[in-house]
């Protein structure tokens, strides 16, 4: 009887229709005849969750019938954008409800248009997250995602008349949101502070007691695979008071102590430098702890040995961000399931993988020892009890070598403990590394996972390092440099085959056949192929490769590339009410604010570009290329030279594009509050797109693989995915510019000890910034400490890579110039994408670091 009354797929217009007028009457209670698009986008996306509960209940049903190792995906971060357009595509029922809502008297863009971005993340690690989600259910392998319900995503970009970044929060829930499944039933008690008292029986175990308890509660997120029936999840954790509301101190009008029951939840990465690090501390165990017990209790309904835990699961570190959760399972596994501490290793370090995003120094996360000690007393002694052998063991050996200095020894860690596991010690290993590096005792402190110091810090990459499985980083020069520089003795002591690389992708169904959907029609018609084919292979986009000498192609790409760029302008129109001059060139760099990525190298090019039109006579000009550049990205809150980066950008626009001398060849724009949504009008329309990082300090970039893929070419620096990106589509399709990685570290020594003059060095630069300087833009004074960045010490190097910079800008022009053979990198460019889909990706972690396979849903089960 159950199987008969179960629901199957809307997959006519008539029964999509039936269901969207069924959801505006009883799920909105609305009447039909006054129905808005708001209203309407709420009934299509009610009614797309039905379709998606169907698959989403075979998948879970199967995953359980089958039990397959399963691989876990924690992120603090997932930048999901828009979610109906998606759905739509990956269930196939995308021309279904266009007719569906036009029969009744809706237009389904406009009501995509209704939704508001899913915000829950930064950047390109949220995102990344997000693209993994998409291909792991395309490519059908059992893995779900663990991360947070933050009531507020990233802050909402404003700017004032003035040019400065205004932050305003994002409540994105504030309408109902249809996407999300609340869990009332799963829930998990999340312990903070209290005590930590060592049982003293030799076993290492402690109990755990007091401070302050909260619930963890689950909300599910349905993430259909593309042209398949799995559907895996996401599942976000709310926090909420373990026992009521604390009325008494509320009334009282003591609201911290009553709110301090729940974890406010904020997606902002930078929040807690408002907020303080404390929260931070603590949403971070609050989502690790609860993605834990609720990942062991799908465990233990298998009833296995909890030794074969790493057989059925696979964790996935995304960044450092999760790593409470090594010290969390050798907790939950010795405190409460009774495991040796051995076993308990073993298990942990079978079952964790770490991924790191980046080497600058100021990313990487550390902990103060004693805040952790105040909010995680047990977590910090098996964090010394981690470090304690290795660190013992070593310094015995060292003490016989007649180097022990008796302060190195932690009053933390419980000798007894320590010197019972000793024996149990491999300490041949130990013994090795000691004969490979006698009395090494800088390698010791270097490799520590507490930093000496006031206070004494836990440096999370090193305990994600060494209680993970696997390593990697996310670009071959990335993951190269992870291995020679901040893990490199780890390298040396743990062996090279822990440490790989899996080079980022991006999933080409939302960031092709969505966002530009002429494109990935001609490219069905001229690959002959099914769009289900080529948007699973991408690789199969080579066979674009002919049609780059056939004019008539030609002629009908460079049309779209027209109108995507006609979309753009119609959109800053419409929001913003500016006029957009589509006949040029379309220069874009989007991405976060940050000095390492160089914005301001991009508008002191700008400013270069200005100075030489305005130094033109009005018959020059009419032989330059016509171009437009855009700017779009947030900085953090407290990072004053981004923002003055901004004001910079912004004041820049208002003279140029006021200027009648030469705003018919340059016009400039920063487009407010960047989004996914918005990148995915950018993209498509963009000619060129800048990468310019410092070479060595862009991990690897994702949006340099979106704009490729749509055509667009690559102006960057030789770093990160550039690299890869270059190797594919080959150097004449890319402008490549700027020192190489290697060079980096002496440049910036000579920036120290023999500084010459920036009006010696690179005399265009010191020109232009002149000019800022003298008040070309306004503002007197007031960019003098961005200007000073790089008139002194100039850490990222602008000074030396300015002129190949404006050099590279020359070359774009000339090639720009030659329309045909601009189209024909334009084509090659996209034909040589394949490597870049996220899929390829989920499948080498899924291969070559999870161990998990794919699990096909049958549609009748
Ligand atoms: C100091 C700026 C900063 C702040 C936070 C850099 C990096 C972070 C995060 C901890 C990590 C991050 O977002 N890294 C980005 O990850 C992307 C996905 O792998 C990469 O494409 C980007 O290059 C990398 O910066």
């Amino acid at each position: 009887v159950w199987k008969a009354g179960m629901r199957s797929l809307d997959k006519d217009v008539e029964s999509i229709t039936k269901s969207f007028v069924n959801h505006v009457q009883t799920s909105l209670a609305r009447q039909a005849h006054n129905l808005d698009d708001l209203g309407a986008y709420q009934a299509a996306a009610l009614s797309v969750r039905d379709n998606l509960l169907v698959n989403w209940n075979k998948t879970q049903l199967q995953y359980m019938r089958k039990s397959p190792k399963r691989a876990y995906y924690l992120s603090l971060e997932f930048l999901m954008g828009r979610t109906l357009d998606n759905a739509l595509l990956n269930l196939g029922l995308k021309d279904e409800y266009k007719d569906g809502v036009r029969l009744l008297g809706f237009n389904i863009e406009d009501i995509l248009e209704q939704e508001r971005d899913a915000a829950l993340g930064n950047g390109g690690l949220g995102r990344l997250a997000a693209c993994y989600l998409d291909s792991s259910a395309s490519q059908e392998l059992p893995l779900w995602g663990y991360g947070l319900r933050y009531k507020y995503g990233i802050f909402k970009q404003l700017i004032s008349p003035e040019g400065n970044q205004l932050e305003a929060p994002d409540p994105w829930l504030e309408h109902q949101n249809p996407w999300e499944l609340p869990r009332l039933d799963v829930a998990y008690e999340v312990r903070f502070y209290g005590r930590a008292e060592r049982l003293g029986d030799g076993s290492g175990r402690a109990l755990w007691t007091g401070g302050q308890e909260v619930l963890a509660i689950a909300y599910d997120v349905m993430i259909p695979g593309y042209n398949t029936a799995t559907t895996n999840n996401l599942r976000l954790w709310e926090s909420k008071p373990k026992r009521g509301f604390d009325l008494n101190s509320f009334n009282a009008g003591n609201y911290e102590g009553a709110l301090s029951r729940f974890v406010v939840l904020f997606a902002d990465f930078f929040a807690y430098r408002t907020f303080g690090k404390e929260l931070r501390l603590k949403q971070q165990y609050f989502w690790t702890a609860a993605s834990l017990s609720d990942i062991l209790r799908r465990f233990k309904n298998l009833n296995k040995p909890m030794s074969e835990f790493p057989e059925f699961v696979a964790i996935q570190l995304n960044d450092t961000h999760p790593t409470l959760a090594i010290p969390e399972l050798m907790r939950i596994l010795i405190d409460e399931e009774d495991l040796h501490w051995d076993a308990a290793w073993k298990i942990v370090t079978n079952t964790f993988f770490y991924t790191n995003h980046t080497v600058l120094p100021e990313a990487l996360e550390k902990w103060s020892v004693p805040l952790v000690e105040h909010v995680l007393p047990r977590h910090m002694q098996i964090i010394y009890d981690i470090v304690g052998p290795i660190y013992f063991c070593t310094l015995i050996i060292l003490h016989l070598t007649c180097q022990l200095d008796r302060t190195c020894f932690s009053s933390k860690a419980s000798v007894s403990f320590i010197y019972a596991r000793l024996c149990a010690l491999t300490m041949i290993k130990t013994v090795a590394v000691e004969k490979k590096f006698p009395g090494d005792r800088e390698r010791l402190a270097r490799m520590s996972l507490i930093e000496e110091g006031q206070p004494k810090q836990v440096r999370m990459a090193h305990l994600a390092c060494v209680g993970s499985r696997k390593v990697n980083g996310v670009a071959e020069l990335h993951s190269d440099l992870v291995r020679t520089t901040i893990l490199k003795d780890f390298v040396e002591f743990e062996g090279i085959s822990k440490f790989g690389n899996v080079t980022n992708g991006i999933t080409p169904r939302r960031w092709l056949d969505q966002c530009n959907p002429e494109l990935s029609a001609l490219i069905t018609k001229a690959l002959k192929l099914e769009k289900s084919v080529w948007l699973k292979d991408l690789t199969k986009l080579e066979g674009l490769l002919p049609f780059a000498e056939n004019k008539a192609f030609r002629k009908e790409w460079a049309g779209i590339k027209q109108r995507n760029k006609e979309r753009l302008a119609h959109y800053i129109e419409t929001t913003l009410g500016l006029t957009i001059n589509t006949k040029a060139l379309f220069d874009v760099q989007i991405k976060r604010l940050h000095e390492y990525k160089r914005q301001t190298l991009n508008i002191l090019g700008v400013i270069h570009r200005y100075l030489t039109l305005k130094n033109m006579t009005p018959a020059q000009r009419k032989k330059v290329n016509n171009r437009v550049v855009f700017f779009a990205g947030k900085a953090a809150p407290g990072y004053y030279i981004a923002k003055l980066t901004i004001r910079l950008i912004v004041n820049v626009a208002r003279t140029i594009n006021a200027d009648p001398d030469t705003r018919d060849y340059l016009t400039l724009y920063f487009l407010p509050d960047y989004s996914v949504s918005l990148a995915e009008v950018l993209i498509p329309a963009s000619d060129i797109s800048q990468h310019i990082s410092t070479a060595g300090t862009e991990a690897s970039g994702t949006s340099n693989m979106k704009f490729c893929l749509n055509g667009g070419l690559l102006l960057g620096t030789v770093d990160g995915a550039n690299i890869e990106i270059a190797e594919e589509v080959g150097e004449s399709n890319v402008f490549f510019f700027g020192h190489l990685t290697p060079a980096v570290e002496d440049l910036r020594y000579q920036h120290l000890y023999h500084h010459i003059p920036i009006e010696k060095k690179c005399p265009a630069l010191a020109h232009v910034l002149n000019q800022v300087s003298l008040g070309l833009f306004g503002d007197n004074e007031v960019y003098e400490p961005l200007l000073n960045t790089i008139r002194q010490g100039d850490y990222y190097l602008l000074s030396d890579d300015f002129d190949s910079y404006i050099a590279a800008l020359a070359m774009v022009d000339e090639a720009y110039s030659d329309t045909e053979e601009w189209i024909k990198k334009s084509i090659r460019t996209t034909a040589k994408m394949g490597k870049f889909s996220s899929d390829r990706a989920i499948n080498e972690y899924a291969e070559s670091y999870w161990n998990i396979e794919a699990t096909p849903i049958t549609p009748h089960s």
